[in-house]
């Protein structure tokens, strides 16, 4: 075994990678990963006291966050900005220790990544290789079960709170609970029953997240609105953005805004499109493509250049690697990256000077995709919502929100979407609508039998839905809401978001295609009976446990 990693539902075997990853993670990336993630539990244990002593740094809360999103599934794939990384923690641990020491404060934990130190490329990469700072040193299987499934959860957490931070959106509990649960995963003290509590309130913190997430997109971009977006091609030169940032989507439309050169959304960008604040570009020209699993052949057809604002890449072929860029938490070896300058500013000169030299897109698919039904939408069209259900034309809603990704058994998803019975509505939100959201399922009384409510991070959304659905109809339990929740996962974004429905107390969620390599027997039998989690088996049979539900 060079390595361990079980974080994504790809994971070898269904239990864990252990050679290389599924993903195409080396080992040696692996397990400097890991050691970023030894370092950001040091600093969290030490800033925990620094926070209680009223001495924490806003640039400790950035780097947490910075570094979780690093390390989850395809988002980063440079070790350079891994051991660069690692350095600048260390260097930022020591100080808060001293920090904490001056206000007269006494840090008490036996955690080795508080003491450990390194600086050259080869003593961090002994340490990283070493087992010292693997998964695998917590021996009890579900205590390792549970503190991975919080740091998962805090991992994705992070992500939504950079995308906050990038439009000028803290949450100060967010960040303490972030560090908090992070050295949580440090305590040896901790049993099985204290675990599944602060797993439980990771979930309310990732509630918060997202309510800052949705708060800071809508401030600055607007309210989600209904819009088709086009998926054929145009005759210019083009960009294309994947990733999740729309903070760089907008610097992007400012800067190409006239020059000729058009831009095209990817994967988990489309949702873009239904924000007002980006329709006032003529030159935001549509979606290229699908999921992000079919990149390796989709961005060699668009020709043009592609920025990865964060996960997913995949490792890039050479036909494109030359025309990649990444920018933020991302990453890729030989692939350029463009940082943000010291004043805030990103210049994407370089990108649309190459667009220029380029040929358009070749065209793969025309027509139109519609979406846009985050929760104002929605509720702005509530009575007729109300008026469906109270009739009967809507007998219940999927939520079929989560990942997408390249397992062929993930098909199941379209066939559960082709074979719902024609008056059940789907709510979606995140990559996986890609398995379904050109099937054209038509509409029961006007309103659309897949509404999509955006990104992963606009699951939100439909918790809102469900929630004023619940008031509306004057129920005491979300679980008597006409609702089934049938959830594809593949990232750590999408653990944030089941912990987040479970702290909301949405019940017998399904999740697929596989359940969790990382959740032990034990704790998957503490969440089966206690909040009815369960796995899928076949669209047919899944369908009538799901239509008596
Ligand atoms: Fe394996 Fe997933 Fe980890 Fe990649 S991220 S190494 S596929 S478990
Ligand atoms: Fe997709 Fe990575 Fe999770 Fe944002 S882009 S949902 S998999």
């Amino acid at each position: 075994m060079s390595m361990f990693c079980y974080q994504c539902q790809e994971t070898a075997g269904g239990k864990a990678c252990t050679m290389r990853g599924v993903c195409g993670k080396t080992s040696d990336l692996a397990n400097l990963q890991d050691l970023l993630m030894y370092v950001l539990k040091g600093i969290s244990v030490a800033n925990v006291k620094a926070r209680e002593l009223g001495v924490n740094r806003p640039e400790t809360d950035k780097f947490v966050f910075d570094g979780l999103f690093m390390t989850i599934t395809n988002a980063n794939w440079d070790k350079a900005r891994f051991l660069n990384a690692v350095r600048a923690g260390l260097k930022l641990r020591d100080e808060i220790v001293e920090a904490v020491v001056n206000a007269g404060g006494k840090i008490q934990s036996n955690y080795e990544g508080l003491t450990w130190n390194g600086s050259s490329d080869a003593e961090l990469e002994v340490k990283a290789e070493s087992g010292d700072v693997s998964i695998l040193q917590t021996k009890d299987e579900d205590i390792r079960s549970l503190r991975e499934l919080l740091t998962y959860g805090l991992k994705g957490m992070a992500a939504y709170a950079e995308h906050a931070y990038n439009l000028g959106f803290n949450d100060n509990g967010v960040f303490e609970f972030m560090q908090r649960g992070l050295a949580a995963t440090t305590d040896d003290k901790l049993g099985v029953n204290e675990y599944v509590a602060i797993v439980l309130e990771c979930g309310k913190y990732g509630v918060d997240a997202m309510a800052l997430l949705d708060k800071a997109n809508t401030t600055a971009y607007g309210n989600p609105e209904m819009t088709k977006v086009n998926i054929g091609v145009r005759n210019n030169p083009a960009i294309l953005v994947s990733g999740h940032d729309l903070k760089d989507l907008e610097i992007l439309l400012a800067q190409t805004e006239g020059t000729g050169v058009d831009v095209y959304t990817h994967s988990e960008m489309l949702p873009a499109h239904y924000y007002p604040a980006f329709k006032k570009y003529s030159h935001f020209a549509g979606n290229y493509g699908n999921a992000w699993w079919l990149q390796d052949k989709e961005f060699e057809s668009f020709n043009g250049p592609i920025l990865m604002t964060t996960n997913c890449i995949v490792p890039p072929k050479d036909s494109y690697k030359s025309r990649m860029f990444t920018t933020g938490a991302t990453g890729v070896e030989g692939v350029k990256h463009i940082d943000k300058k010291a004043d805030g500013s990103k210049d994407f000169s370089e990108i649309i000077a190459l667009a220029k030299t380029l040929p358009a897109p070749t065209e793969i698919e025309s027509g139109e995709i519609l979406g846009g039904f985050a929760h104002a939408q929605v509720l702005a069209l509530a009575d007729q919502v109300v008026e469906a259900v109270k009739t009967g034309a809507i007998k219940k809603f999927f939520v079929m929100a989560g990942c997408d990704g390249r397992m062929k058994s993930r098909n199941y998803y379209t066939e559960f979407a082709e074979k719902l019975p024609k008056d059940t509505v789907i709510l979606t939100a995140g990559c996986a609508k890609y398995k379904y959201n050109k099937l054209n399922l038509g509409d029961i009384n006007g309103i659309p039998r897949v509404l999509d409510a955006g990104q992963c991070n606009d699951s939100y959304s439909l918790a809102v839905i469900a929630l004023k659905l619940k008031e509306v109809f004057g129920l005491e339990n979300i679980n008597e809401l006409p609702i089934a929740y049938n959830i594809a996962w593949y990232e750590q974004k999408a653990v944030i978001v089941l912990l987040a429905l479970l702290h909301l107390g949405v019940k017998n969620i399904h999740l697929g295609p596989t359940l969790p390599g990382f959740l032990s027997p034990n704790v998957t039998k503490v969440l089966v009976e206690n909040f009815g989690i369960g796995g899928i088996t076949n669209v047919d049979d899944d369908m009538k446990m799901f239509m008596e539900m």
